[in-house]
């Protein structure tokens, strides 16, 4: 299976996050990708390959201008303003009843953040431009007949919005592929099938109004988890959209076997929406105890359904893009890619 990554993912290296009240080190960390690349090596999963610069038009396609424009900049600004060079958190939200647009660099932040889980540095731009590219590499790939590749993405994207920042994610980079996949063969349609520990709000406000991109969420119930304000049951998509978007969202705990009984739902949808093309956001949080997840309550998948949730996604027989996003167990992260790469080739 051919790996699309890239090392500019360095530059992108916040010290802190503020969670739950705390500033506390950051859990989404360079460290990850260099343990996925350790495993993907000792299992002989390759080759790994370069992105290409594909220029910001297909992310235009997904993420508004001025969203854009200050990612690009906001990093300078803030720290001339006055803001903390650590990184760029926002103080104050845009909620409700005061959201209007401001461009003063210590109240953007507020505009375009969802929370305080996305911490802006110098490379933060470019680390996420990368990201983009490494996925889209991974969307041309099956446009030119790749059944299956890897994208290893970080920064992650399945929460950013098109024009919102959160939890971790800057630029929502399997919506960047899916897009440019049904933009770039004729009359394509493609599925998201979003398998990390938390919902995929980003992913799902995108293509909300879409029937051309289908969306399936198997999450932690927001009754309880992050990001709480999204990916409840009830939200099947809207206008054009409606019947386009299915969340699955699991109560905590959940193991092994109550989680395949989801994804086999999550699949029976995909294959009746019979697309041209698979997108799986592939988070690696749902393994027992991670850290991002609340104590008590995580989900408690053990390292042997990785490669049988891939088994299972192979036999929808569908050209698979897979982008890396979350997974924070640090120890079983690189066994836990590996696995499911193994599934989907087997
Ligand atoms: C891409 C991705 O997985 N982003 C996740 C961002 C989640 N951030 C907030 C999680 C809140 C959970 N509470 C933390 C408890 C610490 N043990
Ligand atoms: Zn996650």
């Amino acid at each position: 299976m051919i790996v699309v990554a890239s090392d500019t993912h360095l530059q992108h290296n916040p010290p802190h996050e503020f969670l739950d009240g705390a500033l506390i080190p950051i859990y989404e960390t360079p460290e990850r990708v260099a343990i996925i690349r350790a495993a993907l090596e000792r299992a002989a999963i390759g080759p790994v390959v370069e992105p290409r610069a594909f220029g910001i038009e297909p992310v235009r396609t997904v993420h508004d201008d001025g969203y854009l424009t200050y990612l690009e900049t906001i990093y300078d600004r803030w720290v001339v303003a006055g803001g903390a060079p650590e990184a760029v958190i926002p103080g104050t939200l845009a909620v409700r009843w005061m959201s209007r647009p401001h461009d003063h660099p210590l109240a953007a932040p507020g505009y375009y953040t969802f929370d305080t889980c996305a911490p802006i540095v110098a490379g933060t731009y470019a680390a996420a431009r990368a990201a983009a590219d490494v996925a889209l590499t991974g969307a041309e790939l099956l446009l030119i007949g790749s059944r299956c590749a890897y994208a290893l993405c970080r920064p992650p994207g399945h929460h950013a919005g098109r024009d919102l920042c959160g939890g971790y994610c800057f630029l929502n980079n399997a919506a960047i592929a899916a897009a440019y996949l049904v933009r770039n063969a004729p009359d394509a349609t493609c599925a998201i099938l979003d398998i990390d520990f938390h919902h995929g709000n980003g992913t799902q406000q995108i293509f909300y109004e879409r029937s051309d991109v289908l969306f399936v969420s198997i999450h932690a119930a927001p009754s309880y988890q992050y990001p709480f304000f999204l990916g409840y049951a009830d939200e099947r998509g809207a206008g054009a959209g409606e019947g386009y978007n299915l969340n699955l969202p699991l109560d905590a705990g959940v193991g092994d076997r109550e989680y395949l009984v989801a994804l086999d739902r999550a699949l029976d949808a995909i294959a009746a929406f019979a697309p041209r093309f698979l997108v799986l956001s592939a988070g690696f949080d749902t393994f027992e105890g991670d850290p991002v997840a609340n104590h008590g309550d995580s989900f408690a998948l053990s390292m042997a359904v990785y490669p049988e949730i891939g088994r299972r996604i192979a036999a929808l027989n569908l050209p698979t893009l897979v982008v890396q996003e979350g997974g924070y167990a640090i120890d079983a992260l690189g066994d836990n890619v590996v696995g499911l790469l193994q599934g989907l080739e087997e």
